[in-house]
């Protein structure tokens, strides 16, 4: 290590020399460059800059007598780790960040004048945090919740920030219930159980009194709620807002994103099991998706409403709890967000990040959402507890691109070194600067909506309708995803201890689907009530009428919607699957690498787990590297399993319980599974293999069940299979014991 002789004034502002080996950079990475720290090579210093000679003992009067007060570094050292901890995200404290960029494909200019949707040469740096709700900082990534998906633009005319979830609507219609909604679903608060879990008296109690939700909770019991990745799942602005052009136009605007490796989800029992082998699972699939190059992208979607058309529909376009379907404004695909750049630090960038739906540039604008404008107060008051003062934008991560000139001063932790006299406009000893921005020089002006009215505590009528899309939603999946939604609703609802809750609940499900109300109550032994004329709603003012605030019953113009069911997603690529080969000594080497080979050239990522860690060898005495012995792994950690043949290879799996059980759990929750004809004993050990057709066939494919003796023919229907993603039709007899 080339080690410096002597102290060197300021050699700690060194900077370091390149940014990060590999990775990708962009206008925002290498911004944040003068404040990245390198150690390799230099020597440990305190904090006021002096050279640390002895980091493994205290200061003490004597060998063996008592640390001195003295003692600054010791002092410096422990009060900085005291004060190591930050509160966490009162709600998405859970999260997992990236650095990357958008592009557009063509200019957005007839629809807005946001500088960033012009150019399709244009890229602007992005930075985005996906995370969970309900759950703190260090839970589980696999909770049944919803997702959120905050992306930051850094713009050139200032950060944009996309603060959206994985579900295109919300729980509620007016902010003022975000926080009765939060405690809800929070463990609970006497004995703070259940962590990172919606299924409990408290959230279920609020719910079952708040039909509003009943839309929003159809998407929660839905296998969304269990993505397989966050690279596989799609994102929404949720509110409606405004794009506004050069014209000074308005036309409202719902955003998408939509994943190109297609919307896939795990099940249920997977999930669990995920949650206990691997709660970083969302977390290490996508730092390792970035760190190999995978780089995860998304289309960004607009749909697009003439302000003309505000009363078209038959919902209103303000209810965040609705959705525009894609059958009556299709969604148009505008441009790319690719992932590119793991954060260097978690804590400075992930944990620091301060995303706000209120940070708008010129062309963007709100609409009177109840739920958006609420939000546009929560954002900032909650960095300033969170991140401890004022200054939060100009942590390197939140400040933006775009120079910032204002009269705001001081405050906890301030960077910026203002100069000069006048902190106050107008002023003439500043020459009057900064200046305000006209329009044409990209000073934001608010779109003049016309308002008029009263003042009053109320909602519109047109916010009634709480379950023709909660019908439709239904309605829109398979058979197998309606299937997984009864049970998690059977599931969520047989944790709640409170009888009344679950009727209550089985009330509201039989307004939305009377084929799912009885699937569900029949599992809780309850019945479908009578219609008891009682209110469903009870969140209603102490002086208003009740009846004005019940639900109205609608139907949708629609029967269905294919872009609600998972089902339609692409399928047509195998692209960051992980694979599971189990093997052995004395595995055939033609079998494991010519169906290696195939898998890994189709972009999927195959992983070797064998009885014991290091290595195997095989038939030919080749030294093959283990990734996992069958101990470290579990079949919920893959998406597909491969067996392939070599005599004694397959006489080792077919002795060993784990191998089996982890084909056994591997078919119970769907996956592709491919053996070679020539270990067709190991299939023969498992639960499953009395479903395939008698005789040991040399050539099986059923249900992504695949037996092949021919290799090549074998890696091509089992890279259809994985493709499929799931064979949920298995599920049908449920009878496998993993
Ligand atoms: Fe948030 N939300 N939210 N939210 N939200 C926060 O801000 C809030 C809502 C969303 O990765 C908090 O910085 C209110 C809808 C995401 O850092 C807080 C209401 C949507 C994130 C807050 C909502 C979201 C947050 C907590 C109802 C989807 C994580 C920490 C009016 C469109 C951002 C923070 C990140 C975070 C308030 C409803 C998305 C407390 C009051 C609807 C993705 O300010």
């Amino acid at each position: 290590m080339a080690r410096k002789t002597k102290p060197v004034a300021g050699n700690n502002k060194r900077m370091p020399p390149e940014i990060k080996k590999g990775q990708p950079t962009n206008a925002k990475t290498e911004e944040m460059q003068p404040n990245r720290e390198v150690s390799d090579g230099e020597f440990m210093s305190a904090n006021q800059g002096v050279r640390i000679n002895n980091d493994q003992d205290s200061l003490k009067a004597g060998e063996r007598g008592a640390s001195l007060l003295e003692d600054f570094l010791l002092r410096e050292k422990i009060t900085h780790f005291d004060h190591e901890r930050i509160p966490e995200r009162v709600v998405h404290a859970r999260g997992s960040g990236a650095h990357g960029i958008f592009k557009v494909y063509k200019s957005l200019a007839h629809l807005t004048k946001a500088d960033f949707l012009q150019d399709a040469e244009l890229e602007t740096p992005v930075f985005v945090r996906f995370s969970t709700v309900a759950g703190s900082r260090g839970s589980t990534d696999l909770a049944r919740d919803v997702r959120g998906f905050a992306v930051k633009f850094y713009t050139r005319q200032g950060n944009f920030d996309l603060v959206g979830n994985n579900m295109p609507i919300f729980f509620i219609q007016d902010a003022l219930k975000f926080p009765d909604l939060v405690h809800a679903v929070k463990p609970e608060p006497d004995n703070e159980i259940p962590q990172a879990a919606s299924a409990h008296d408290t959230f279920w109690d609020f719910i079952s009194l708040m039909p509003e939700s009943a839309h929003m909770i159809m998407w929660l019991m839905s296998d969304r709620a269990i993505p397989r990745s966050y690279r596989m799942m799609e994102g929404f602005g949720v509110h409606t807002f405004r794009f506004i052009n050069e014209r000074g136009e308005s036309n409202f605007v719902k955003f998408h994103w939509k994943p190109l490796l297609g919307v896939h989800s795990v099940a249920w029992d997977e999930a669990q099991n995920i949650s206990g082998k691997d709660p970083d699972f969302h977390r290490r699939d996508l730092w390792d998706a970035i760190e190999s190059g995978a780089f995860p992208e998304w289309e960004l979607g607009i749909q697009v409403v003439p302000e003309a058309d505000e009363h078209r529909f038959a919902f209103d376009l303000l209810d965040p709890t609705k959705i525009i379907p894609e059958e009556l404004v299709p969604v148009q695909r505008v441009g790319k967000l690719t992932l590119n750049r793991n954060p260097d630090n978690f804590f400075a960038e992930t944990e620091q990040a301060a995303f706000h739906v209120g940070h708008v540039v010129p062309g963007i604008d709100f609409t009177n959402d109840p739920l958006l404008q609420g939000r546009l107060f929560s954002y900032t008051d909650t960095q300033l507890i969170r991140l401890g003062g004022p200054n939060f934008q100009e942590i390197p991560i939140n400040r933006p691109l775009a120079q910032v000139h204002n009269n705001q001063r001081d405050g906890y932790m301030r960077q910026m070194i203002n100069q000069g006299k006048s902190s106050y406009n107008p002023n003439s000893l500043g020459g009057g600067y900064p200046a305000q921005a006209p329009a044409a020089e990209g000073g934001f002006t608010s779109y003049p909506e016309r308002i008029d009215g009263r003042k009053i505590r109320a909602r519109s009528k047109s916010f009634f309708d709480h379950f023709s899309q909660a019908r439709l939603f239904y309605h829109s999946q398979s058979e197998p995803e309606r299937n997984h939604m009864i049970d998690a609703f059977s599931f969520e609802l047989g944790k709640v201890k409170t009888i009344e809750v679950r009727k209550r609940m089985i009330a509201i499900l039989s307004q939305i689907d009377q084929s799912l109300a009885a699937a569900v109550a029949y599992a809780l032994s309850l019945s479908i009530p009578k219609d008891t004329g009682q209110p469903l709603n009870h969140s209603i003012p102490a002086d208003a009428d009740p009846n004005e605030y019940q639900p109205i019953q609608a139907t949708s113009s629609l029967a269905k919607s294919e872009a609600l069911s998972m089902a339609n997603t692409r399928k047509d690529t195998i692209a960051t699957r992980k694979i599971a080969v189990l093997a052995a000594d004395g595995v055939d080497d033609v079998s494991l690498h010519a169906v290696r080979a195939d898998l890994e050239g189709a972009g999927a990522i195959v992983e070797i787990i064998a009885p014991r860690q290091g290595f195997l060898l095989s038939e030919s005495g080749a030294e093959i590297a283990v990734h996992h012995s069958l101990l470290t792994a579990a079949s919920v950690l893959y998406d597909a399993v491969y067996v392939p043949g070599g005599i004694n290879s397959a006489a080792t799996i077919e002795g060993e319980p784990n191998a089996i059980h982890f084909l056994n759990e591997a078919f119970k929750h769907c996956k592709a599974i491919a053996v070679d004809a020539k270990a067709l004993q190991v299939l023969e050990a498992t639960y499953f293999a009395p479903k395939l057709p008698e005789g040991g066939s040399s050539e099986v494919v059923k249900e992504g069940v695949i037996v092949n003796a021919d290799t090549a023919m074998l890696a091509t229907q089992f890279k259809a299979a994985i493709a499929q993603h799931r064979f949920w039709e298995r599920e049908k007899p449920r009878q496998v014991p993993a």
